[in-house]
């Protein structure tokens, strides 16, 4: 029976619950990591802690724990359920409050780890890539609320996810009210034009992807040059590779956008040498 962290003890799946109350639940305030486990050790963990914290001191939250009292309850939980290959959900909500969105009303965070496996995409994606289009729903501007907290309410990204569905793919590209291309529901996103690789940067909108931080560090040091500035959807239509990544997806690559078939249709030289290199970290 899988065991959940919540707030320093561990519970059955099925008693694991929170209150109706929580304000994670009632208005979508409280943040979250996702991070992978490779091989018994936890893939890029302090960076992930790091932005964790980040995250909460951003909306206000003081989580009530060190950032290694966090780590250690974290791997804790791995142990308990024996996981060396799979996936930590890390929740901080803003804890149990009386109805009314006031934090004033939350007494103490809560936090939760949830460790289990994880979904991935159906093998064939990986060697076949993606289909995207670009949805109409803008991603959040930063000045309303910044796409760098990794927060509990990801409604603007379901909704962009949503259009997806509709067109039958899988995944999609947003865009900032600027009209410059952001990231995916849940992954950056990268192009590879005439050997560059490049990818928008944080001040375009956009979550800062620890596994797009990987990516980029992957390609420097492997020659690639690598820059972060603003692309349109032109730059993705005409580019010679486009590919996503993220903690759950890795890399994926993306070969069809708004009908337009990238380069060959099929996932390029620099996608294959990253993902290569990227397995070989991991
Ligand atoms: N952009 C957005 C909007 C994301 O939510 C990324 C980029 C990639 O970031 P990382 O740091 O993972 O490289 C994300 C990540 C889930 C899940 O369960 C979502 C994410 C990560 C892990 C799990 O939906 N989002």
């Amino acid at each position: 029976m899988l065991k959940i962290y919540i707030d320093g003890k561990l519970y059955d799946k099925e008693d694991a619950k929170i209150s109706v109350f929580d304000h994670g639940l009632l208005y979508g305030d409280g943040v979250f990591e996702g991070i992978r486990m490779y091989n018994g050790k936890i893939f890029k963990c302090v960076e992930h802690i790091d932005r964790l914290f980040e995250s909460a001191r951003a909306i206000g939250i003081r989580i009530p724990m060190s950032k290694k009292e966090v780590i250690k309850a974290m791997e804790d939980t791995l142990k308990v359920n024996d996981i060396k290959d799979g996936y930590v959900r890390l929740l901080v909500t803003r804890g149990i409050g009386d109805l009314g969105l006031d934090p004033k009303l939350c007494v103490r965070p809560s936090v939760v780890i949830i460790a289990d496996k994880i979904q991935l995409y159906p093998p064939e994606i990986y060697e076949k890539g993606l289909e995207l289009i670009t949805a109409a729903t803008p991603r959040n501007h930063q000045e309303a609320l910044s796409p760098r907290i990794k927060s509990l309410n990801y409604l603007n990204n379901i909704m962009a996810k949503m259009e997806g569905h509709q067109a039958n793919v899988r995944e999609v590209v947003m865009l900032n009210l600027d009209g410059y291309v952001c990231e995916c529901s849940a992954d950056n996103i990268l192009l590879v034009k005439n050997g560059v690789l490049k990818t928008p940067p944080a001040s375009a909108g956009i979550l800062k992807g620890i596994t797009r931080d990987t990516i980029m560090e992957i390609a420097h040091e492997s020659g690639t040059e690598v820059r972060e500035e603003n692309i349109t959807r032109f730059d993705l239509y005409v580019a010679d590779e486009v590919f996503l990544c993220g903690t759950a997806a890795e890399l994926i690559a993306a070969v069809k956008i708004d009908g337009r078939v990238i380069n060959d249709g099929k996932p390029g030289p620099v996608f294959k040498e990253l993902l290569g290199k990227f397995r070989e970290l991991v």
